[in-house]
């Protein structure tokens, strides 16, 4: 494994950064999740304009242009020899004093690592999965706006753990008010009377780049779209529910909160949805 750090290639034992970088002592930087499929890297340019988004609203100035952080991951990825797999692409404020401000700090680090994915079995797709709606609120979006991917994780963390200890994969969190807004790692989605709905950034949610390949799809196939208000009733009486997220792909839900959802397999809509994902993925 050889791993970028600021145009340097490093092996995984030799790969590190500074203790006063303030993305370890503050969580201060951003970061994407992307994957390869087939030798070519998934909506790349997607992924780097977040990462630039992200890096604007936190007056983070990354070092390189997008081109040329484009150029890096491409070439990261060809050196790890990986036709499938997954890249991690980190930019950290960099080193500086103890001490929060930023502007202590001269220069942001670039990371870009490339690795291997570790998929959920293939019997979740199938058979679709149960969640649980954590009690640990997302951050709300007039604190840290929700489309920041930043390095700051401790309420998904925290919504990880209580979905663990309830047996399951993924929680569903909340926003302040109450409203659903994503899960730990994945948007989420329902299906209700053939409409295909799901929370928009101002209820919480990332920004997702598999969640807007699915509002493509669906429309494709002619089914209509809404980024909308959703409760934990509307998720209740769905007809159907799934997940989506560059780790997970698309994930059904066939119970939430111990309430099957629709007939308590995958439905029909969400199928289709992940045929012409695999499809997309493939070309
Ligand atoms: N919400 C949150 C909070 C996320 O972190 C998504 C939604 C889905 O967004 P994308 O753009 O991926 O469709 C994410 C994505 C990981 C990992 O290693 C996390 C994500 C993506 C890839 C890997 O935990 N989060």
């Amino acid at each position: 494994m050889k791993i970028y750090i600021d145009g340097k290639y490093y092996s995984r034992a030799d790969a590190r950064i500074p203790v006063f970088d303030h993305g370890l002592l503050y969580g201060d930087g951003v970061f994407e999740g992307i994957r390869i499929y087939n030798g070519n890297v998934f909506r790349l340019r997607e992924h780097i304009e977040r990462l630039y988004q992200s890096a604007k609203a936190l007056y983070l100035k990354i070092p390189v242009s997008k081109d040329e952080m484009e150029d890096a991951v491409l070439r990261t990825v060809e050196i790890n020899k990986k036709a499938n797999g997954y890249i991690r692409l980190i930019v950290t404020r960099g080193e500086g004093p103890l001490g929060i401000d930023p502007f202590q700090c001269k220069r942001a680090t670039v990371i870009i690592i490339v690795a291997d994915i570790h998929l959920y079995p293939e019997e979740y797709y199938k058979k679709g999965i149960e969640i649980i709606t954590a009690s640990t609120r997302r951050m709300s979006s007039d604190c840290l706006d929700p489309r920041v991917k930043s390095l700051n994780y401790l309420n998904n963390v925290l919504a990880k753990i209580e979905a663990r200890q309830a047996g399951c994969l993924e929680a569903i969190m909340l926003n302040r008010d109450g409203f659903v807004a994503e899960c730990t790692g994945d948007n989420i989605f329902i299906v209700k009377d053939g409409e295909l709905l799901t929370p928009s950034s101002y209820h919480g949610a990332l920004d997702g780049i598999t969640m807007r390949t699915v509002m493509e799809i669906a429309e494709s196939l002619g089914i209509t779209t809404c980024e909308t208000t959703l409760t934990r009733y509307d998720l209740y009486n769905a007809d159907e529910c799934f997940l989506s997220g560059t780790g997970a792909e698309i994930v059904p839900v066939v119970k939430i909160d111990g309430r099957v959802t629709g007939s308590g397999s995958p439905g029909a809509i969400t199928k289709m949805i992940m045929k012409r994902f695999i499809l997309i993925i493939q070309i």
